[in-house]
């Protein structure tokens, strides 16, 4: 599997703009990986390592499958499991039946259950079917709420969740959504999520819907990735993407029971906005430029602008500026988008995507929810020891790590790097 490709698409992005900048000398003979994305890149020669906050995935714009990384839990893994067991507990596209019912403790009224013992589990089938009308396709990076660096990028496709809720006639009581999915029957190993009920009937703002997936990148959904379906919420981090999906459960209960409520997460905290550095060198000469770039998570509250700072650290900090307000920030430039969105078949993005206009061609740029590159020449500096930071504007002209610096709500903290101006 080859593994430069975001790198390469970086490389190619940045060259452009550095050449156009009359700086591509200077970036050719300074580019230097930026350690922690250098190390992440190595890391992921290996499969299921724990990703390095801040790193960055040596991925296309778009991650193949296999090469997602994997945080999911349970002994064994799900996707460990051999096929005959996979197709004996719903875990293929053939055997996969969904339950949609009413909570025992706290019921909802719903008209017609769907069960396993009444004959009526929602199948693969007519999940299909129901796609050939409803099938809704979305750009979102993968992106755990504990971790910095995204798990891949992907094309996600599926049928909105709120299609098969209403095949189950609710008339009321109905506030919350649970649902978790299949691990090895054993209630202690149980990764469960939730959503309030008006998130999954209505989209707010211009966002895609939460869906029940069982495509990525065009392809379908693999085991590892949570296949045959898993949920998909496009504004989420993570953990509120179910993987393995086997019961959706509704509740007139009116608050979260998340799995991950339990280790002190901000389980209604949507993506945050931030920039985290790719190419930086240790080292320049007084006086000569300095290249630098990165990569930008396009949040909830969108991105306006990626900032760059390089600070001696003779300077002194003043007190009470936590989150870097008064460093000397300059605009770095946002890259375009690839010509070519490899990890996709032909390259092209489908018709009806989210986001992207019928040739396929986003419609905006950056897309929201999804990571964008970006670089920077900043002028020569004298000799000493330096910070570089980079921090992103939203598009409320917000900047980072505000307006939610809290790292249970998703890391947005500014990254800091230590260079070297030499005599
Ligand atoms: N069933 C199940 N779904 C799960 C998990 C899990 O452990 N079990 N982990 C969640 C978490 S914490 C994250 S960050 C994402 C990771 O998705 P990925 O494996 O596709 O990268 O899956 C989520 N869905
Ligand atoms: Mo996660």
């Amino acid at each position: 599997m080859d593994h430069s490709h975001f790198l390469s698409e970086h490389g190619e992005l940045t060259r452009r703009f550095f050449l156009r900048a009359g700086a591509w000398g200077l970036a050719a003979s300074q580019l230097t990986v930026n350690a922690v994305a250098d190390e992440s890149a190595r890391a992921a020669q290996k499969k299921h390592v724990k990703p390095d906050k801040g790193g960055v995935r040596p991925d296309p714009y778009f991650t193949p499958s296999e090469d997602f990384r994997d945080v999911s839990r349970g002994k064994p893994l799900p996707h460990s499991l051999p096929d005959e067991k996979k197709a004996e507990v719903g875990l293929t596209r053939e055997t996969w039946r969904l339950e949609v019912i009413s909570d025992l403790d706290n019921p909802a009224k719903i008209g017609k259950p769907l069960t396993e013992v009444d004959g009526t589990a929602f199948d693969f089938a007519a999940l299909l079917k129901l796609g050939e009308t409803q099938a809704v396709r979305f750009p979102k990076v993968m992106t755990c709420l504990n971790l910095g660096c995204p798990l891949g990028m992907g094309l996600w496709e599926g049928v909105p969740l709120r299609e098969v809720i209403w095949l189950t006639k609710p008339r009321e009581d109905l506030r919350r959504v649970f649902y978790y999915g299949y691990h090895n029957d054993d209630p202690a190993q149980m990764f469960r999520s939730s959503l309030p009920i008006g998130r999954v009937l209505e989209d707010p703002f211009d966002l895609p819907p939460v869906i029940l997936c069982y495509k990525l990148n065009g392809e379908w959904l693999d085991s590892e990735r949570g296949g045959p379906v898993r949920v998909v919420v496009p504004e989420a981090y993570g953990f509120k993407s179910i993987k393995w999906l086997s019961h959706v459960v509704l509740t007139n209960l009116a608050h979260a029971n998340d799995t991950y409520a339990e280790q002190n997460n901000d389980v209604d905290s949507p993506l945050k906005t931030f920039a985290a550095t790719i190419t930086i060198p240790k080292e320049v000469k007084a006086g000569e430029a300095i290249t630098v770039s990165g990569y930008a998570q396009v949040g909830i509250s969108g991105l306006s602008k990626v900032q760059v700072s390089l600070e001696s650290n003779a300077t002194e900090r003043p007190e009470n500026d936590p989150h870097f307000t008064t460093a000397p920030w300059v605009d770095a430039e946002l890259l375009p988008a690839p010509l070519n969105w490899t990890a996709l078949s032909d390259g092209r993005v489908p018709e009806q995507t989210h986001g992207f206009d019928g040739a396929g061609v986003p419609k905006t740029w950056p897309l929201r929810l999804t990571n964008a590159h970006w670089a920077a020449v900043i002028p020569g500096l004298p000799a000493g020891e330096y910070t570089f930071r980079c921090r992103t504007i939203d598009e409320h002209g917000h900047a980072q790590p505000m307006p939610r610096p809290f790292r249970k709500s998703g890391h947005a903290a500014i990254e800091s790097i230590g260079i070297t101006v030499a005599d």
